[in-house]
């Protein structure tokens, strides 16, 4: 049944009940319409569920602590990409990152509501919580990105703090990268907190957000997918949201999250939209998959999920009613 006719029978029902015992059989009729709707509504019972790329159960607990409190899916995704950010331990996002070949932490990140809002910052350096600078870029600018300089600027008159995001063991793995200078993006080195989530509240509404320092010892400029709406992530909360992570150069090329989501608008189920997306890489790129990584996770308006990796390794972490889990992704080498 859908949403449409939900409405109509529960507005039925009403009808039935007000016409009291004017109406002969009213009362089959009104179990009727009862049994209809008790129906519908269990066929839109809305669970609320979050998911995220790779093994982070404290940044997913927070995000379903605010779900299962009846929190909005803005302020999980916000909280729970934060707690990453924060976590120093992490080389690929906020704190901690792995700088770039200069020893610069440049970090990017985005985030995406419900109402198809979205704000992003890239190449932000010296604040820690990207996640919360783009949500106020998103909240409080008439823009929709903001890079460098600017970013920092903005958030610091917001009241962020500026500080030291290289730390002395990212520093440390810098210097000793230095000494070869080679770059070569090792697949799944960061295994793995940059962060892609997606989550839906109990009111149905779904919201998402990427967060990242971007490859190691990229390009001074360099900025990958992570903030870059329909690449890195994508949510039409009429549909599903879909977010990404590895090598940016090829999420951008072919624009994966937007990619997932309208293949999920035309039906396919978000494993099936992930695997598509994968292949689309997977066939521009034959003779050097051996050379980098692209996962990405999906989530539709039932609640179903799915992800996708070209390689293995890639694991998705998700927190429903039921409990926390952390699994591997299906991915595209041992499936050819
Ligand atoms: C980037 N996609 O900057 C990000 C990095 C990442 O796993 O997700 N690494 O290209």
């Amino acid at each position: 049944m859908k949403r449409r006719d939900f409405l109509h029978a529960t507005s039925l029902t009403g009808i039935a009940v007000a016409s009291g015992t004017a109406l002969l059989s009213c009362e089959n009729r009104e179990t009727e319409a009862e049994a209809s709707v008790a129906n519908a509504e269990a066929s839109f019972k809305i669970t609320p569920i979050a998911i995220a790329t790779w093994n982070v159960p404290d940044a997913v607990g927070k995000a379903w602590e605010i779900l299962s409190d009846g929190g909005k899916a803005l302020d999980a995704i916000e909280q729970g990409c934060r707690v990453e950010e924060a976590n120093a331990e992490g080389q690929s996002v906020g704190i901690g990152g792995l700088p770039d070949r200069d020893g610069n932490v440049t970090l990017d990140a985005c985030i995406m509501n419900s109402e198809g809002d979205y704000g992003a910052v890239v190449y932000l350096q010296n604040i820690k919580h990207p996640i919360s600078v783009a949500r106020k870029v998103m909240e409080e600018t008439p823009h929709v990105l903001m890079a460098g300089k600017g970013a920092e600027q903005f958030a610091v008159s917001l009241g962020f703090e500026k500080e030291n995001l290289l730390t002395e063991a990212s520093r440390k793995a810098w210097e000793e990268w230095k000494v070869t200078s080679e770059y070569k993006p090792v697949i799944n080195i960061e295994n793995h907190d940059t962060i892609g989530m997606l989550a839906m509240d109990a009111a149905g509404n779904i919201s998402g957000g990427c967060t990242t320092s971007g490859l190691a010892y990229k390009m001074a400029g360099r900025v990958g997918d992570s903030p870059i709406i329909g690449s890195g992530l994508f949510i039409d909360n009429e549909v599903g949201g879909a977010t990404a992570t590895g090598m940016g150069e090829e999420v951008l090329k072919t624009v994966g999250s937007f990619l997932i989501v309208e293949l999920m608008r035309q039906g396919m189920s978000p494993q099936k939209a992930c695997e598509e997306a994968i292949g689309r890489i997977v066939s521009k790129n034959k003779e050097r998959l051996g050379d980098f990584q692209v996962a990405y996770i999906a989530m539709n308006k039932k609640g179903e999920t799915g992800s996708y990796a070209i390689h293995p390794g890639f694991s998705v972490t998700r927190a429903t009613e039921e409990e926390i889990t952390n699994t591997n992704s299906k991915h595209y080498i041992s499936d050819n």
